[in-house]
C-alpha cells in the first residue's frame, strides 16, 4: 500500500509526525512549491525564496535518507499551482492508497485538507503537530475555567511540564520571570556582533532567479541573500546567538539603535517555524549556557519565555479562536494601511528605520513590531485586516498561527483583551527612551502638539479618548483617562485637532 506523505514548506523537520512509520521501499514524500501559497498574499521575496532554499535542501536530505521524494518546484511545466492541484496530480500519476500529513499551521490549510478525504475518495490521515509543547486540545484545557488567560501562567505549567530551569519542582533562581531587570536602554558605543551570513549555493541561486523572475512585483529586497537553508546552518545561527548575543539578550532586548536591525536577538524565528530548529533544544541549549555560566539568569529565561511561553500561548490562543479570531476589531478602526508601510517614505524616523529594515531583511525585531509598527498602527486605528495583511506578507517568520495573535491580540487589541490585558499604546516617550530614533527625526519627540510635535504624542491621547467607552473600565488604562481629564479644553482641542489633520493627510 501506498502512502503519499506531504510535507508543507514549514514542516522542514526530520522528526516531523508525517514521517513516522514510513516504508521507504514504498511511500513517496511530496513536496511542491505553489504559486497560491507564494501570492495568497504577496509573501516578500526574500521569504519566498528562504522557504523554497529550504524546502529544496530538506528534500535533498531525505533522499540521501533513502527516502523517494516527489518534488514540484515553481518553474515546472505542470505544477498545478495549488496544493489541491498537485496531489490530483500525484494521485493520477501513482497509486496512492491514502495520504498523511502533519496538521498544518494555518487554519485555511486544514480546512483545504480537511475535504481531500471526501474528494478524492481515499482516506487523509491529519496527525498532530508534535513539535510544539502545548497541544491545542491541552491549552484548551487550560483555559477551562479562566476567566482571563495570562501568558505568564500559562508559562509556569510550561517551564514545569519541560523541566527547564526548575530546581526540585522550584523555579532557578527563586522567581519565575526576570522581565524587570530587561528593560535597559541602548548604550551609546554598545558593540553588536555581526549575525549570520549564511552564503548563497547553487540551489539558493536557482531559487533566487525564480523568484526574481515570478515575484518580482512582491515587497523586499531579494539581495542580499544571508539566511539558513539547511538545519546544518541554522544550527550555527542557533549556537552564534547563544556564544555571542545570549549574554546580553536580556538587559538590550527592548532596546532599538538606528542601523542594528539585529541587535541581540537570535534570529531564529525563521528558522524554528519552519522546522529546521525544534523549540525545546532551543531552550535547551540557553540553560546549558547558564549552567555553564555563559549567559546570567535574566537573559536565559527572559528567551526561554519567549520560546516555551510566549510562542507556545499565541498558538494556543489561535487555534482556540479560528476562524473567528481573524475577522476581530474590537475598536472598529477602518482606516487603510498608509502608503509609506511599503516604501518607508515618511518623516516619522523610527517607522522610516523600521519599514528599510524590514523591507531589507524580511526582520524586524520584537519591539520595533510591537511598538513602533504596530503602535502605531493602533493608535492611527488602522484596519486589523490590513495590519494582519502586511505582517504576514513583510517577515519572514511569519504564518497565520503566530502572526495573527500577535497583530490582533498583542498589538491591535482587536480580540477585546483576550491575549493581552491591556492595549501596549505609548506615545513618543517610550520611543525616545528605548531608542536614538528621535535624535534623526524631523518631529520632536518632547513637543506635544502642533506641526513640529511628534504624532505619537497626540496620536496616543486620541486613541485613549476616541476608544473611551472601550477602555475606560480597564484597570491598567484608568489612569491615563484621570491624567486625560485634567487637561484643560485648549490641550484636548489641540490633541484632537492634530490627530485629524495628520491622520487625513496620511489617507
Ligand atoms: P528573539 O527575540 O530572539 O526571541 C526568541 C524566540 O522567541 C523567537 O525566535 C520566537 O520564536 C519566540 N518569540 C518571541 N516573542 C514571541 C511572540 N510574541 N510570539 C511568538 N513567538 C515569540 N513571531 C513570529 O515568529 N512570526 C510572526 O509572524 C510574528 N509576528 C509578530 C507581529 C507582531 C506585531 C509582534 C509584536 C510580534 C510578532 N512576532 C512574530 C513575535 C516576535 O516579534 C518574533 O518572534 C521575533 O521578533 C523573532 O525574532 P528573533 O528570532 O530574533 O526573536
Ligand atoms: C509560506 C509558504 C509559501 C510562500 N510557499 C509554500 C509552498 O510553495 N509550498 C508549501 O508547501 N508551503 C508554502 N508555504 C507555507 C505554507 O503556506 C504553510 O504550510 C501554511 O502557511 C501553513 O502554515
Ligand atoms: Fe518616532 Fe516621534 Fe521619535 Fe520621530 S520623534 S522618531 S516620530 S517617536
Amino acid at each position: 500500500m501506498t502512502t503519499l506523505r506531504l510535507i508543507l514548506g514549514d514542516q522542514l523537520s526530520n522528526s516531523i509526525s508525517s514521517l513516522r512509520g514510513s516504508d521507504h521501499s514504498r511511500d513517496i514524500i511530496f513536496m511542491c512549491e505553489v504559486w497560491d501559497e507564494a501570492t495568497h498574499v504577496k509573501h516578500h521575496k526574500k521569504k519566498i525564496a528562504f522557504l523554497f532554499s529550504a524546502m529544496r535542501h530538506f528534500s535533498e536530505e531525505l533522499r540521501r535518507e533513502k527516502y523517494e521524494v516527489e518534488y514540484t518546484q515553481i518553474d515546472d511545466q505542470d505544477n498545478a499551482g495549488s496544493f489541491r492541484g498537485e496531489i490530483e496530480r500525484m494521485l493520477k500519476k501513482h497509486a496512492i492508497a491514502r495520504i498523511v500529513v502533519t496538521h498544518p499551521g494555518e487554519y485555511r490549510v486544514l480546512s483545504e485538507i480537511q475535504q481531500w478525504q471526501s474528494d478524492f475518495g481515499l482516506p487523509v490521515e491529519i496527525r498532530a503537530d508534535d513539535r510544539f509543547l502545548c497541544s491545542p486540545e491541552e491549552f484548551g484545557n487550560w483555559c477551562k475555567g479562566r476567566k482571563q488567560l495570562r501568558m505568564e501562567y500559562f508559562y509556569r505549567e510550561m517551564r514545569k511540564k519541560s523541566n527547564i530551569l526548575m530546581l526540585e519542582g522550584e523555579p532557578v533562581g527563586g522567581q519565575w520571570n526576570y522581565d524587570a531587570e530587561n528593560r535597559k536602554p541602548p548604550q551609546s558605543g554598545l558593540h553588536v556582533p555581526p549575525p549570520f551570513l549564511g552564503k548563497v549555493d547553487s540551489i539558493t541561486l536557482n531559487v533566487m532567479q525564480s523568484v526574481a523572475e515570478r515575484f518580482g512585483n512582491h515587497f523586499g529586497d531579494l539581495e542580499p541573500f544571508y539566511f539558513a537553508v539547511t538545519r546544518q546552518d541554522a544550527l550555527q545561527v542557533l549556537d552564534l546567538f547563544i556564544e555571542e548575543r545570549l549574554g546580553s539578550f536580556g538587559d538590550f532586548q527592548d532596546a532599538m539603535i538606528e542601523g542594528e536591525p539585529w541587535m541581540f536577538h537570535s534570529h531564529i524565528s525563521f528558522y524554528l517555524n519552519c522546522g529546521l530548529l525544534l523549540p525545546l533544544e532551543c531552550a535547551r541549549a540557553a540553560e546549558a549556557a547558564y549552567q555553564s555560566g555563559k549567559a546570567p539568569l535574566n537573559a536565559v529565561e527572559g528567551f526561554i519565555r519567549q520560546i516555551i511561553g510566549w510562542r507556545e500561548y499565541v498558538r494556543g490562543v489561535y487555534w482556540l479562536n479560528m476562524p473567528e479570531y481573524a475577522q476581530k476589531n474590537y475598536f472598529q478602526a477602518r482606516r487603510k494601511l498608509p502608503d509609506f508601510f511599503w516604501t518607508g517614505k515618511t518623516s516619522m524616523n523610527c517607522l522610516h528605520q523600521c519599514v528599510s529594515e524590514t523591507r531589507q531583511n524580511a526582520y524586524a525585531h520584537h519591539i520595533q513590531r510591537l511598538m513602533v509598527l504596530g503602535n502605531f498602527a493602533l493608535l492611527a486605528g488602522i484596519d486589523p485586516k490590513d495590519v494582519n495583511e502586511w505582517f504576514l506578507i513583510v517577515f519572514a517568520d511569519a504564518y497565520e498561527w503566530v502572526e495573527l495573535p500577535n497583530v490582533s491580540g498583542m498589538v491591535l487589541f482587536a480580540d477585546g483583551g483576550l491575549l493581552a490585558s491591556k492595549p501596549y499604546a505609548a506615545g513618543g516617550n517610550y520611543i525616545n527612551k528605548m531608542s536614538n530614533y528621535c535624535r534623526g527625526c524631523s518631529f520632536k519627540v518632547t513637543s506635544k502638539n502642533g506641526p513640529d510635535a511628534c504624532p505619537f504624542n497626540y496620536l496616543y491621547w486620541d486613541f485613549l479618548e476616541r476608544n473611551r467607552s472601550k477602555l475606560r473600565s480597564n484597570p491598567r488604562v484608568g489612569m491615563m483617562y484621570r491624567t486625560y481629564d485634567r487637561m484643560s479644553d485648549e490641550k484636548k482641542n489641540a490633541i484632537r485637532e492634530d490627530s485629524r489633520s495628520f491622520l487625513s493627510a496620511i489617507e
